[in-house]
């Protein structure tokens, strides 16, 4: 497949053509798109360097799929040009999830609801990707109520700036802050911008991302989203009700088999899933499972993936190998 990754000098941009080449996606042609400042640029695909073109020439290339992370802005603007010429967008950004008629896909839970005619495919938030994993395995058995999610998210997923703020701050370097804070030693209770209900737009993706994946709007959800001073992932504290009294061996059992899933969670040996050890991973890790001693329909749990991979990049090579598999 010809394939254009639109952003590719970006943060997740360059972990989509790690994901492309580690997985073996058959590439034939690699088309790396980014802004005009980018035009020419190389980047290193299977040991080659590529050039880097602007949108105009990737659009007239006709690629068979465009991968996009480049921000809701290029995304609103580009991808439907992307699409008249027939390729197909897998896009990275929130400009179309939560768009009428445009298919929000994990694929592990939804692929089947992309149907041959979809030119515009959205791949859902980060924390909501690695939330939806476990909640979805559990929303077949027992039937989700309500979910009450606290999240303590990576720098990465505030991109390049906040890296560099870390750093910076380490370094006791001053230099352009991503931040209204410091954010070594600190915790933010606050990703992206507040919206008018109090929640912030994570906050709100969450809530609003996970009823569209798990197909229910009867799944009521609520979101605490922070940011905190680690690198390697996003890790969520979450409790789960469900309509009937869950049993935890069997919660064990379920997410054990569950494609896509590592279970780590024995209290005995400290085996529980943590940002650091996520980091790189294709996986979305699940421990510390328990009754909530406050309410005997509920479990809670802790949830950690790696928010540039399974979060972002891996869930949209993984769209992309759905698409292909299906020979449209
Ligand atoms: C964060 N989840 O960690 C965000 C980054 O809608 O794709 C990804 C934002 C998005 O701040």
């Amino acid at each position: 497949m010809r394939v254009a990754v639109v952003g590719a000098t970006g943060m997740v941009g360059e972990v989509m053509l790690k994901v492309l080449e580690e997985r073996n996606f058959p590439v034939t042609e690699l088309i790396p798109a980014a802004s005009v400042r980018s035009v020419g640029k190389k980047v290193m695909f299977k040991g080659k360097e590529v050039s880097v073109v602007s949108l105009p020439d990737a659009v007239a290339a006709k690629p068979d799929i465009a991968l996009f992370s480049a921000g809701g802005d290029v995304s609103t603007a580009w991808a439907p040009k992307f699409a008249e010429v027939g390729t197909r967008v897998i896009d990275n950004s929130s400009a179309w999830r939560m768009t009428e008629g445009i298919p929000l896909v994990v694929p592990e839970i939804n692929g089947s609801i992309i149907s041959e005619d979809d030119r515009i495919i959205a791949n859902p938030n980060c924390s909501t990707i690695q939330l939806v994993m476990v909640l979805n395995p559990l929303h077949e058995r027992y039937g989700i109520t309500r979910v009450i999610v606290s999240t303590y998210q990576s720098i990465t997923g505030t991109g390049v700036k906040a890296v560099e703020q870390l750093q910076n701050e380490r370094e006791g370097k001053t230099g352009p802050m991503a931040y209204p804070y410091p954010i070594d030693k600190n915790c933010l209770p606050q990703c992206d911008v507040f919206t008018d209900n109090g929640y912030t737009k994570e906050e709100m993706k969450l809530t609003r991302e996970t009823v569209k994946i798990l197909d229910d709007d009867s799944v009521l959800v609520s979101a605490t989203a922070v940011r905190v001073p680690v690198q390697g992932g996003h890790s969520e504290s979450v409790n789960i009700e469900f309509a009937e009294v869950p049993s935890v061996p069997e919660i064990r059992t379920i997410l054990n088999a569950t494609p896509g899933i590592t279970l780590q969670d024995n209290p005995d040996i400290n085996l529980y899933p943590m940002p650091r050890f996520a980091e790189g991973k294709d996986d979305t890790f699940v421990g510390r499972i328990r009754v909530d001693y406050s309410n005997p329909r509920a479990v809670n749990c802790w949830i950690v993936a790696d928010n540039l991979r399974k979060g972002a990049a891996t869930n949209a090579v993984q769209i992309a190998e759905y698409i292909l598999a299906q020979g449209w």
